[in-house]
């Protein structure tokens, strides 16, 4: 096994050289999880009663801001902004951004989500090159706090682009700038033991195998045990005729369990 996933969190976060990356597993050690709640719920009402009751088993929830029938600024982020707070947990809006540095970095600045305002990971497909991680590391010269990019190195999605030469360059890609971007979506154990990216992965289900429209599920152990650090999970949790709670803490438990066995 790859030394870099026998390593605890707690080691990690001594030589981590991306300063979001060590909150974040500052985090995951302190409240003892690795999951991440992917929250696509349809309104505000939804997106923040989750946030409250899911709170203390995430390291992170995971957003898709637009997609909230209902968005302000005012009443969306600024209270998940304060539950973040009150619980501890970081805010990853899932933009994939995908364009050249210049529009990347008005995207991720301004419009009506402001996103590097308040969400402390978010993510971009490597296809138009190094300009997109200079685009949206410029974005972040007035933030106080810390920010961090996630390159999508691999999908979960059935017949998936994003394989062979495509994952190797984007991993590439990431070493241009490892305070920033510390690491991937992706379904496995990317880069060198010293680098020490994190793998957050989605596509993970313990209930399902699929979601009729190309996702694919795979469950927690195979996710982690394959070098996931963080399993991001939504429908498993809140789909129809589920008890958020207890599966949250299902997938806490599972995800907590897998990486126990494997820093052993
Ligand atoms: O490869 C990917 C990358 C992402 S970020 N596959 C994914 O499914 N995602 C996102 O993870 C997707 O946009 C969705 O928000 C979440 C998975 O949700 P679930 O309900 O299928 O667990």
């Amino acid at each position: 096994m790859a030394s870099t996933t026998a390593k605890s969190y707690e080691q990690r976060i001594v030589t981590h050289p991306s300063p979001l990356a060590k909150r974040l597993l500052k985090t995951m050690a302190e409240k003892k999880t690795n999951l991440c709640v992917s929250l696509d719920v349809q309104t505000k009402e939804q997106l923040l009663g989750l946030a409250e009751t899911l709170g203390p088993y995430v390291c992170c929830f995971k957003t898709h801001v637009d997609i909230y029938s209902d968005f302000t600024y005012e009443s969306v982020v600024e209270p998940l902004v304060a539950l973040s707070q009150k619980f501890n947990f970081l805010i990853f809006e899932d933009r994939k951004f995908a364009d050249i540095g210049s529009t990347v970095k008005s995207q991720y600045t301004s419009g009506i989500y402001q996103i590097v305002k308040w969400a402390h990971i978010t993510n971009a497909h490597a296809l138009p090159g190094p300009g997109i991680i200079d685009g949206l590391y410029a974005g972040t010269k007035d933030i106080a706090d810390e920010r961090g990019l996630l390159l999508l190195a691999e999908m979960s999605s059935e017949g998936s682009l994003a394989t062979g030469d495509y994952t190797v360059q984007t991993v590439e890609l990431a070493r241009r700038n490892k305070e920033f971007t510390f690491g991937f979506i992706a379904q496995n154990r990317l880069g060198n033991d010293d680098e020490d990216f994190i793998i957050m992965t989605p596509g993970v289900g313990l209930d399902d195998k699929g979601d009729g429209l190309g996702q694919q599920y795979r469950t927690v152990d195979d996710a982690v045990s394959g070098g996931s650090d963080i399993i991001i999970v939504g429908r498993g949790i809140f789909g129809k005729g589920r008890d958020p709670i207890t599966e949250a803490k299902r997938y806490r438990d599972a995800g907590w369990n897998a990486y126990l066995s494997r820093v052993k």
